[in-house]
């Protein structure tokens, strides 16, 4: 079985019993190897481009780190989304062992060579594919999957006992041979001497220079065919059987541990072949971009506009705002990477508009018109979720609109979509015209307003709240102000060191550290008639209606939104807040200390460990985070809190330092309510005196689940094949009727069962099938979300699967038509029933084409004949006659795989194109004189048999 390097490190809990290490001088895992080699190639990038570009280039100090290479390669705003890259190829390196433990392929075992070299060039081409569609969390996924097998071989295999000193390059291709292969009867080991193993590989085998691998299985007494060596270790039971003991080279402690270093040095060197292989596919940009390094920002802008008729009079105001924001961005470091529109009406949403160009999305938002609507209740959330499908991880989105959500019922489906994207939603509500709903009140600066009622504004500022945005209500004159105030929010490096709601609003107390690391802190409040006093570390305190304090260096306001600016001071600030309303917190600054996590969930496989969760974690029970500290290489996580995100109860857990910068959290209980992650932690590289102690949270808030899906997907969609999910949802909760939801980012059909029903502790089974049409590029990202949600909306889990479409078809254009011959005796002077027009077309379907599949009339009342070509497939040859009563006439081409297109023909070309003069035009009274008129002279011509 695998774990070379077993994912011991990091996600295998240090019990001793595999005796991993993770020290200097210890065994190396799957995680440090795949580490050092993406680190080390990162560089070798970074200094080409800079070469490239004739800049000057520094190595960063030894050894590497995430956040020194970022800074070498000119990126240091990166250094997180660096880091997050890194945690995501190692969680899914780390799952082949946790998901994947039995099957020997995956780990080279049992010498299944070219099973295991089939899921490395097929990753491979996975990978390329996905980075050429700029999917590069796809193409992460499956690079830390094929990591771990390509690891492995090194660990498994006699390739270093064989005397190598290089890796196999022809692990990375299909088209060679992988070496001497030994033969499914050939004995390849003796027993080990004891627990001395060293000469255990026979010497014939050793001499012939033959390639073999161990046996390994859990199972007791499991045999394994005569005379084969086994993976050895005490899991490993068909170690005992002879020849006993094993030959893999995962730990310095396994049987041949001598030859640990070795294996993991080759195993290093090995991935960072494969890297460069992908490099050189990919070209150096695309790559940076997959490793999450890029210059500016990495983050996408995305606006979601209310295009009804009653936003007509604030379209002007959201333009001004929309302009502003994106100005204030531009030409700077924070630039986004992206900009997306999605325009929403009722009951039209969308279309969804990306540009990387600020002045083209200027344009577009200018050119909106706002019309139609009907009631005075708009789709928003339905905009609102596709932005958030369009919208990569971490997109800051700004939804404009002056009505409340028509569709609160997708609710559900915009929290997940907003856990899953930790995307931040801002809600800017102006001058709200729902009449029928509207109450009219006077805010603190005595303005008239209309406002959304107490649920309609409580559904947008949950929205907000749990995606860490702010939900503003306002006049349309203040919609540009507050903007401006809400696109502080766009700074890079941007941290977030408390965030809580109340409703009801009450009194209550809130503290938050600053440290020497933050720059430019805003305080955030939002709510009407709040009021508050905040107290500094040294004891001074400024209360909201005082102006002359010295905490407070500066204040902004519009609508029901406050934006204070405080002054520097390190130590531990105190806010009390009090209002009877509803009110939300948030206080937010620039450091480049922050950190990222994942849910992980104990492995139930044979091999203890972590893996990442790719749903909600589970309600009412323990669980664990893995967390990392970026912007930081000394920095260290002391506490982490789960923290209720509209209320005060807070659950802490137990951190343990698992090496590499990453710190497993145990929590005795997961918060069935809304929470927020916080974290806190020390460092000592911003005073050279002192560790400075720092305190983040997470922007989203989560929530937890007392449903529980399984689900795995095949990671490879072949287009036309149906692909099946199999996938089992139970409840730890209450029982009752549940509603699925099946939905993929591509819109390929599917079908799935839409409600199920549970008891307590019960397990259901169903299966999503879906199919991607023939035509769907390779590398095209299928992201499944399959959601359960109780029919009384109380309980919802939703996991997410992603797989990558390999398309053997290469074909993605349609049939071109063209037009051999037209001739036509229309005119004005002759009755159109005696006369006729005809034309001859060769539809070809190009080089790379798999074949014109039909030829259809669409539009036009004449005689069609169509031929495939006798000696070429991809031609098809079409003759049409027709009265000139129908003067038009428009074919439908489609290929076999379906790229479909049409092609029209009109008598007026025919009279007006050059026919050659010996052409005498005459109405056909019969179609095949016709074709035997001219038709055929062409038809021989072309040297094609009729
Ligand atoms: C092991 O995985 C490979 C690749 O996914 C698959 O083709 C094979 O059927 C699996 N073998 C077993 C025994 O499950
Ligand atoms: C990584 O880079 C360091 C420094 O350049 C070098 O010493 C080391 O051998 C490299 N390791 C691998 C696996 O390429
Ligand atoms: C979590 O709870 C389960 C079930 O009660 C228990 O078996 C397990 O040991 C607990 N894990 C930790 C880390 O406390
Ligand atoms: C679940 O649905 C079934 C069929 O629609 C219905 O008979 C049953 O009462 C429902 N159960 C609950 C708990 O709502
Ligand atoms: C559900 O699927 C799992 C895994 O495929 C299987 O072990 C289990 O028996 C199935 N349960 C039911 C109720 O069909
Ligand atoms: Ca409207
Ligand atoms: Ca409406």
């Amino acid at each position: 079985m695998s774990p070379i390097l077993r994912a011991s490190c990091l996600l295998l809990m240090l019990t001793g019993a595999q005796g991993f290490g993770i020290l200097p001088g210890k065994s190396l895992s799957h995680l440090e190897i795949t580490e050092r080699a993406i680190l080390n190639v990162t560089v070798l990038v970074c200094r080409a481009v800079a070469s490239a570009e004739g800049a000057d280039f520094s190595f960063p100090a030894e050894p590497f780190t995430a956040d020194g290479v970022a800074l070498a390669c000119g990126a240091s705003e990166s250094s997180k989304t660096f880091r997050r890259a890194i945690t995501s190829i190692t969680l899914r390196n780390v799952r082949v062992d946790l998901r994947y433990a039995l099957n020997a392929s995956f780990h080279f075992d049992e010498e299944m060579f070219l099973q295991g070299r089939g899921i490395i060039t097929e990753g491979i081409e996975a990978i390329k594919a996905s980075i050429l569609q700029e999917n590069y969390e796809a193409a992460r996924e499956k690079l830390g999957e094929i990591f771990h097998s390509l690891q492995d071989f090194y660990s498994h295999s006699n390739w270093v006992e064989l005397g190598m000193k290089f890796p196999n390059p022809n692990l990375l291709r299909s088209d060679v041979s992988i070496g001497n292969l030994a033969d499914e009867t050939r004995a390849t080991c003796r027993n080990c001497d004891g627990d001395d193993c060293r000469n255990n590989i026979l010497e014939d085998i050793i001499e012939e220079q033959v390639l073999t691998s161990g046996y390994f299985s859990v199972v007791p007494l499991a045999s394994k065919p005569t005379g084969k060596c086994s993976h050895g270790g005490a899991v490993d039971q068909t170690s005992i059987v002879e020849p006993t003991g094993g030959i893999n080279k995962d730990t310095f402690g396994s049987s041949h541990g001598h030859l640990h270093t070795e294996a993991a040095n080759m195993a290093t060197a090995a991935t960072s072949e494969l890297l460069e292989l992908i490099r050189q596919a990919a070209g150096d940009r695309p790559f940076l971009q997959m490793m999450g390094l890029s210059k500016g920002s990495s983050k996408v802008l995305c606006f979601v506009i209310d295009t009804t008729k009653s936003m007509g009079d604030k379209i002007g105001e959201v333009r001004t705002a929309t302009t502003s924001i994106i100005n204030s961005e531009v030409g700077t470091d924070n630039e986004p990477a992206a900009y997306i529109l999605v325009p929403f009406n009722d009951p039209e949403v969308g279309p969804v508009i990306k540009t990387t160009d600020p002045k083209i999305l200027e344009g577009v938002i200018g050119s909106i018109s706002t019309s139609g609507g009907g009631d005075d209740q708009e789709l928003s959330l339905s905009g609102l979720q596709l932005a958030l499908r369009f919208s990569p991880f971490n997109s800051e989105i700004f939804l404009f609109t002056d009505a409340a959500a028509k569709d609160p019922q997708l609710k559900s489906s915009v929290t997940a979509l907003i856990e899953r994207t930790q995307s931040v939603v801002h809600l800017i509500i102006s001058d709200s015209t729902s009449t029928n709903r509207l109450r009219r009140r006077r805010d603190d600066s005595q303005q008239q307003q209309t406002r959304l009622t107490a649920s309609d504004a409580q559904l947008y500022r949950e929205l907000a709240q749990a995606s860490g945005g702010q939900m503003v209500e306002v006049s349309k004159r203040e919609l540009s102000a507050a903007a401006s105030i809400i696109s502080d929010s766009l700074k890079s490096s941007l941290v977030t060191l408390v965030q809580a709601a109340r409703n009801p609003g009450k009194e209550d107390l809130f503290s938050f550290l600053i440290d020497e690391s933050l720059e430019n802190l805003i305080v955030y409040i939002t709510g009407n008639s709040v009021t508050f006093t905040l107290t500094s570390p040294t004891g001074d305190s400024q209360q909201s209606t005082d102006t002359s304090g010295s905490l407070i260096t500066s204040s902004r306001s519009a609508g029901n939104l406050r934006a204070l600016q405080l002054k520097k001071l390190a130590g531990l600030w105190t806010i009390r807040m009090v209002s009877a309303n509803p009110y939300t917190l948030k206080v937010i600054a620039q450091s480049p200390i922050d950190f990222l996590f994942d849910f992980v969930e104990e492995s139930q496989g044979p091999f203890e460990g972590y893996d990442a969760l790719d749903s909600r974690p589970r309600a009412d029970v323990n669980g664990s985070l893995l967390v990392s500290l970026t912007g930081s290489d000394t920095a260290t996580v002391t506490e982490v809190f789960l923290v209720e995100s509209w209320g005060s109860k807070e659950i802490k857990g137990t951190v343990r330092s698992q090496g590499s910068g990453n710190f497993l959290v145990l929590v005795d209980r997961i918060p069935s309510v809304e929470f927020a992650v916080r974290v806190k932690g020390q460092d000592n590289s911003f005073n050279s005196k002192a560790s400075i102690v720092f305190q983040r949270q997470s922007h989203t808030n989560f929530r937890s689940s007392h449903l529980t899906i399984t689900a795995d997907a095949d990671s490879i969609v072949t287009p036309r094949t149906p692909f099946s999910i199999p996938f089992s949802v139970r409840t730890d909760g209450a029982g009752g009727n549940f509603t699925i939801r099946a939905t993929n980012n591509q819109g390929f059909p599917s079908s799935f069962p839409t409600r199920l029903s549970l008891k307590p502790g019960e397990s259901v089974n169903g299966t999503v099938t879906l199919s991607a049409p023939a035509n769907t590029r390779s590398g095209t990202d299928v992201t499944l979300t399959i959601e359960v949600e109780a029919t009384d909306g109380g309980d919802a889990n939703y996991i997410v699967l992603r797989s990558t479409v390999i398309n053997p078809n290469k074909d993605f254009t349609q049939p071109e038509c063209q037009q051999l011959s037209i001739q036509s005796n229309c005119s004005d002077s002759v009755s159109c029933s005696q006369s006729s027009w005809t034309v001859f077309v060769r539809v070809t379907d190009g080089a790379e084409g798999t074949g014109v599949d039909r030829v259809t009339l669409i539009q036009g009342n004449g005689t069609l004949i169509t031929n495939p070509a006798a000696d070429n497939q991809n031609v098809t040859m079409v003759f049409y006659s027709s009265q000139c009563c129908s003067p038009d006439m428009e074919l439908q081409v489609a290929d076999k795989v379906g790229n479909e297109g049409t092609c029209s023909f009109s008598s007026k070309e025919g009279s007006s194109s050059a026919l050659s003069d010996s052409t005498k035009v005459t109405p056909c009274p019969l179609l095949i004189l016709c074709i035997l008129g001219f038709g055929l002279q062409i038809l021989t011509e072309m040297g094609i048999q009729w």
